[in-house]
């Protein structure tokens, strides 16, 4: 069997400097690639002696730190299938996630122990270790105690490395299933594509749970055995404070719009940089004109999706445009089809459909929800809308799928509306996305009262709310009605609501 396990790859990269950085931290600690090495030794041991076999699942909902990243890489080197969780989901969403992917082992922060020793128990799984901020806990002691030797485990190039849930349009998250085919095929292109060399920096300010921070960022710099300068979170100042030392930022919109919002963004603090890249929402291309003037560089705009990684890019040569996403990646078909999923001819708008080695295999435990999303001829369902100008470039003009996108986050309103309809005192509710300064599109409810007593207001709807889901889900603003807008065929017309909502956008 051919190895195709992603970590060999990336040791492939480093192996002949292992005395060169591979992160500092905030507070300027440095981890070189020997220690990345040792360190992910170390904790694929500990996995392999708490029973952790090739093709089990390692679910972690932890704060970013370097160790967080280690667990991932020493996952991928056991042949473990890492299962990132993002640290704003609440009870009721890990209770779901652990239940449904049945984990062998859960690392999670010293806070949340109890709790997700009890989640994990009910569904089968009696290993729990954990992990704070500063990357202490179990997880780390248990660790120390193994030796940094360990022969990472052959893997099929299909093989899973990784599940990454995304919510869904009837309201259940779905577990992407990603293998190392996948993931080495889109990092090797994207490095290629956006022309990573030597003497290459990344800062680092994304989350680490989901694929822009996880996958298209830190694969890219560990191919080009490039150091990352490690945020703890996306904060402005400390952007600033690290850009000098930087050659490329990875972001969502919110990051751009808000490093415009200080006064410190300037040719002077880009002087180093080589290539800001934005993703995981629209950029408006007021945005990009605005960074442009300010910095003098010019923003480069991709597309990708947690099932497929990254689809499309603006060049790193040539015209990077505004409001477009680029041409589809090397070894990435893209077509517009129609509702036949027939091809259209460039200038038609339609659906989105992308094959490539990196489009993911299926939803786990989801075999009908899986042959739904793809077309009998092989391609993915995107969900998104998109056109294709004579020239090549591709433009997204909406999605097919009902789906707010929310400082980069997913918000699917199936399953905000399914947690309102629950609540006292609410007969009916629709959930739509009104446009936000701050996060570019936000969280709104509409809410119908079921005339009961419990009669609730927009605040009380809020706190209950933010008991039950991560909160980027949590409405924004919730406005009372006496009924829902519907059509003939007895479907809420979001789009009104959307219209008569903007006034009070938050
Ligand atoms: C935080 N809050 C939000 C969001 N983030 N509300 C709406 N949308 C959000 N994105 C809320 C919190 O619940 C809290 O509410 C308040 O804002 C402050 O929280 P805090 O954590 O301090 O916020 P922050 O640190 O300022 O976070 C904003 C952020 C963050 C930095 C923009 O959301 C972020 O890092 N977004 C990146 C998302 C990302 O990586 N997406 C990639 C997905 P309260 O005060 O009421 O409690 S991968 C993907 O999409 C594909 C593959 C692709 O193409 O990349
Ligand atoms: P996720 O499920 O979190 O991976 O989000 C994927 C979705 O984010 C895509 O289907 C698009 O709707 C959206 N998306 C990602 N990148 C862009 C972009 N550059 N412009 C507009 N939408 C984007």
């Amino acid at each position: 069997m051919d190895n195709a396990n992603l970590y060999d790859l990336f040791r492939s990269r480093f192996a002949a400097d292992l005395d060169a950085p591979f992160l500092e931290t905030e507070e300027g600690r440095v981890l070189t690639y020997g220690d990345l090495d040792a360190e992910t030794g170390r904790i694929a041991n500990l996995l392999a002696a708490r029973g952790v076999l090739p093709g089990e699942r390692v679910a972690v909902q932890v704060d970013k730190s370097p160790e967080a990243l280690l667990l991932y890489l020493a996952c991928l080197r056991t042949g473990a299938v890492y299962l990132p969780l993002n640290t704003a989901y609440q009870r009721a969403e890990l209770e779901y996630f652990i239940g449904d992917a049945s984990p062998r082992l859960v690392v999670c922060r010293p806070s949340a122990r109890g709790m997700v020793e009890e989640l994990a128990a009910a569904a089968g799984c009696s290993v729990v270790l954990d992990l704070d901020e500063n990357g202490r806990g179990s997880l780390m002691e248990e660790a120390s105690r193994h030796p940094a030797g360990f022969a990472t485990v052959p893997r099929a190039p299909d093989d899973l490395a990784a599940i990454l849930y995304t919510s869904g349009t009837t309201g259940r998250s779905k577990g992407a299933m990603l293998s190392h085919r996948n993931l080495a095929s889109n990092a090797l292109v994207l490095h290629d594509y956006w022309g990573w060399k030597k003497g290459d920096v990344l800062l680092h300010a994304l989350p680490i749970f989901h694929a822009h921070g996880l996958f298209v960022a830190c694969h890219c710099a560990l191919l080009n055995a490039s150091p990352m300068l490690w945020l703890k979170k996306f904060d402005s100042r400390q952007v600033l404070r690290f850009l000098p030392r930087a050659t490329v930022f990875m972001g969502v919109p919110t990051f751009y719009t808000r490093l415009l919002e200080t006064a410190e963004l300037d040719r002077q603090a880009c002087a180093n940089m080589r290539l800001f890249i934005s993703g995981s929402a629209p950029l408006l291309a007021e945005t990009h004109r605005e960074f442009t003037e300010r910095t003098g560089h010019v923003i480069l705009e991709r597309y990708g999706m947690t099932e497929t990684i990254m689809l499309t890019s603006n060049p790193l040569d040539g015209e990077r445009r505004a409001g477009t996403v680029g041409f589809p990646l090397p070894g990435v078909a893209v077509r517009i089809a129609g509702e036949h999923d027939q091809s259209l001819a460039a200038g038609e708008v339609g659906h989105v459909q992308v094959k490539g080695d990196n489009v993911f295999g299926g939803y786990w435990r989801m075999p009908e929800k899986t042959r739904e999303e793809f077309t009998a001829d092989g391609f993915f369902r995107t969900g998104d809308l998109g056109i294709i100008a004579p020239d090549g470039y591709i433009t997204l003009v909406g999605r097919s799928k009902d789906l707010i996108i929310s400082g980069g986050y997913n918000v699917y309103p199936k399953e905000i509306e399914s947690y309102l309809d629950e609540l006292p005192g609410v007969a009916e509710s629709a959930v739509i996305g009104v446009p936000h300064r701050d996060f570019g599109e936000a969280v709104a409810a509409v809410i119908v009262p079921d005339g009961s007593t419990a009669r609730q207001d927009e605040d009380s709807i809020i706190a209950l709310m933010k008991e039950r889901v991560a909160g980027f889900k949590v409405p924004k603003r919730v406005v009372f009605v006496d009924q829902l807008p519907r059509n003939a065929m007895g479907k809420v017309q979001k789009n009104l609501l959307r219209e008569q909502l903007l006034e009070v956008a938050p």
